[in-house]
């Protein structure tokens, strides 16, 4: 299971500013703190800064891997910024992912090149031009269409990490079963591609979000869920997936799970 840690995100009030005024300090302690927590990767996100983005990017990806040795997922849609974030990139760190591209003709058009130029990991999302389809069924089409397109172009399934997306689940009680349906459907079809999911977008709207959260990820585990866009510190999010992992036999005789006990990482749960 890969943890990509989300919270060096710009998009969240308290990183906004931190990221233009090049707070070092506050950036590496985040980075550090999703680390010590069991991210496995950490993401880079500076979207809200628009024009500034490509070089905020860079300057993350220099201040997160001076801080921590974990690999790293560039979160743009801009062809620009990821190549100014990779072209930094240290890659003894190991293969870095690229979030994300989508069977949009224009994006997928100015991403390709860069997950072949630098040999990336890619994040693909379940969308094209005509948008995020409702219906589970569309979108699963849409969702094989483009990986057959990125398998075409010699995109190896394991760097694919096909992200089914979702609606909130207060917008209609079939949003679940449709993420659920997506997961399950690509991993019987493409067996060797991972999927990842960006689990928060379920709970958008309704009290006491991370219970939903939490409730998802056990679930997208269950049909095949292998990455997740996640806090690491919601303590009880990485209990709970170190637990589901050990039920679904990820976990050789539970070493990892008595590891996290004897560790200390699940005192007070
Ligand atoms: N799929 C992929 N990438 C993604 C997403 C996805 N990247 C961005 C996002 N979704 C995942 N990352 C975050 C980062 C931070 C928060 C949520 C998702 C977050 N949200 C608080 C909230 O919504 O309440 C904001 C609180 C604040 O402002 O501080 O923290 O789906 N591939």
């Amino acid at each position: 299971m890969l943890i990509v840690g989300e919270r060096i995100n710009t998009s969240r009030k308290a990183i906004e500013p931190a990221v233009r005024d090049r707070d070092v300090e506050f950036i590496q302690k985040l980075a550090k703190d999703q680390v010590d927590a069991g991210a496995t990767y950490i993401d880079v996100n500076a979207g809200t800064l628009v024009s500034g983005e490509p070089e905020a990017l860079e300057w993350l990806v220099k201040t997160v891997q001076a801080a921590v040795d974990a690999p790293l997922c560039f979160d743009s849609p801009s062809a620009v910024a990821i190549e100014r974030a990779v072209a930094v990139y240290d890659f003894s760190r190991g293969k870095p992912m690229i979030n994300s591209i989508t069977a949009e003709k224009d994006r997928f058009d100015a991403i390709l090149p860069l997950v072949k130029k630098y040999n990336t990991k890619v994040v693909a999302l379940c969308m094209d031009d005509t948008g995020i389809q409702q219906d589970a069924e569309k979108r699963y089409e849409v969702a094989k269409n483009l990986v057959n397109q990125l398998a075409a172009a010699g995109i190896a399934l394991d760097d694919i990490y096909v992200d089914p997306l979702t609606f909130p689940i207060g917008t209609g009680s079939d949003v679940g079963l449709a993420m659920l349906r997506i997961i399950e459907g690509i991993k019987n079809e493409y067996p060797g591609i991972h999927i990842i999911a960006g689990i928060s977008n379920i709970s958008q709207g309704l009290p006491i979000r991370k219970l939903l959260n939490q409730a998802m990820t056990v679930l997208s585990m269950g049909k095949g869920m292998d990455a997740a866009i996640i806090d690491p510190m919601d303590r009880y999010l990485m209990a709970l997936i170190a637990s589901t992992r050990a039920l679904l036999g990820q976990d050789d005789f539970c070493m990892d799970y008595i590891t996290l006990s004897r560790g200390g990482k699940f005192e007070g749960l």
